[in-house]
């Protein structure tokens, strides 16, 4: 930082510079993200509330109201009708908040919690904060967790039991019926971590459950920053009832609000607005649009693999694919050097695809190209 500053000419000369760094989603060389560029409208209304705080929402109540109106649409999506919950700054958090309001809810002594194996991450930097025991169940031949594993590991202790709607790493959905009988069976919290899965399946034209249709769903995460395309952070937790909310009430008698309900304090109103001004303009038609066209590229891409002789790992459901080669971490390398941003997942050894809505066709085709060019 310069003593005197500089001029605005300056700051943003060299702001563009550094910005040069960083890779453009519409280059159409990022299938690694599961976010993407957001759209427009996102941008303007992000911009038009970006100094709101729906920490003090006596403050902004506009943004407020954006909030809301934002967790009821989501809510609608999962069939919630006495649903509340909150924007938060991503699936992280919204897994956090979740998992605290089971915990503290069961007020159990050593409490734990039934995992999937291909939970995401988060979990485990949530379980040690939250001081709760993560406990794995295992995956079937489909890499879906095996419920009858998830029934197993359930005991006194057991604060929550937690499925996923498209897994981070192979896009697949968990038996989530059978995970809500048994969380209906043992009396014990069920959440879903829909963070991807959950602004696809609605609009996939398939009946897919994730939501509170499932008696034994008490928490959703369904992040807005994903295939929402709003602007980071816009992460979203849904609670089936407002009442659970009580469980993570905090004190704040000196702001506009007397009580605060999320973990994180000072939280944009900017990501409401631009959750909010996306939903509103793309309606579910929209969304269902682009949706359609995501998943015809994931099954375009996986024919083409297949007819080049590569092994998927699973059938898409979502956009998103994994596969491997005779040497996958050789071919993910090779790729990698020639400019394509994938994943390499060694537990599976396989190469990771998300074919989010900045992927175009003729994308897809280069890295086809590609990828015949270094197998040959
Ligand atoms: N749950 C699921 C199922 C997720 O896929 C993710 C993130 C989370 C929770 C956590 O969400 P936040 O990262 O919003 O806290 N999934 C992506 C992943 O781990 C996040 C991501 C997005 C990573 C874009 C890289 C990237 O470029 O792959």
């Amino acid at each position: 930082m310069e003593g005197s500053g500089l001029s605005p000419i300056e700051v943003m000369g060299k702001l563009k510079t550094i910005r040069v760094a960083d890779q453009k989603y519409e280059d159409g060389r990022i299938f690694c993200s599961m976010c993407t560029k957001p759209h427009p409208i996102a941008k303007k209304a992000f911009e038009m509330f970006f100094e709101t705080n729906l920490g003090d929402p006596g403050l902004f109540p506009g943004a407020s109201q954006l909030e809301s109106e934002v967790v009821g649409y989501l809510a609608d999506l999962l069939h919630g009708k006495t649903a509340g919950g909150f924007l938060v700054s991503g699936g992280t958090e919204a897994n956090l908040m979740a998992l605290w309001a089971a915990r503290n809810l069961a007020q159990k002594e050593k409490p734990e919690v039934v995992l999937a194996e291909s939970a995401h991450f988060s979990f485990l930097k949530i379980c040690n904060l939250l001081n709760i025991k993560p406990i794995f169940a295992k995956l079937d031949s489909s890499l879906r967790v095996d419920p009858f594993d998830v029934e197993a590991k359930i005991n006194k202790r057991t604060v929550a039991i937690v499925g996923t709607a498209g897994t981070a790493e192979l896009g697949a959905i968990d038996p989530l019926f059978e995970i809500s009988k048994i969380a209906v069976d043992h009396n014990v919290w069920m959440h879903v971590d829909a963070a991807f899965g959950g602004l696809i399946l609605p609009f996939l034209g398939k009946s897919t459950s994730f939501g509170f249709d499932l008696s034994g769903v008490k928490s959703v995460t369904i992040d807005p920053h994903k295939m929402g395309l709003a602007v980071i952070p816009t992460g979203g937790i849904i609670f089936r009832d407002r009442v659970c909310l009580g469980s993570l009430r905090t004190e704040t008698p000196y702001l506009t609000e007397a009580f605060q309900y999320t973990f994180v304090g000072t939280r944009t109103g900017a990501s409401a607005a631009s959750a909010w001004a996306v939903f509103n303009l793309l309606g579910t038609n929209g969304f269902k649009k682009i949706v359609f066209r995501c998943l015809k590229n994931t099954k375009r891409l996986a024919l083409s693999l297949k007819n080049l002789g590569f092994r998927l790992l699973v059938e898409p459901e979502l956009n998103l694919l994994a596969f491997q080669s005779q040497d996958t971490k050789k071919l993910f390398e090779k790729m990698r050097r020639r400019g394509w941003f994938i994943s390499y997942i060694p537990k599976y050894d396989c190469i990771r695809l998300v074919i989010m809505p900045h992927i175009k066709h003729k994308h897809i085709e280069a890295f086809l190209a590609d990828l015949k060019t270094e197998t040959l």
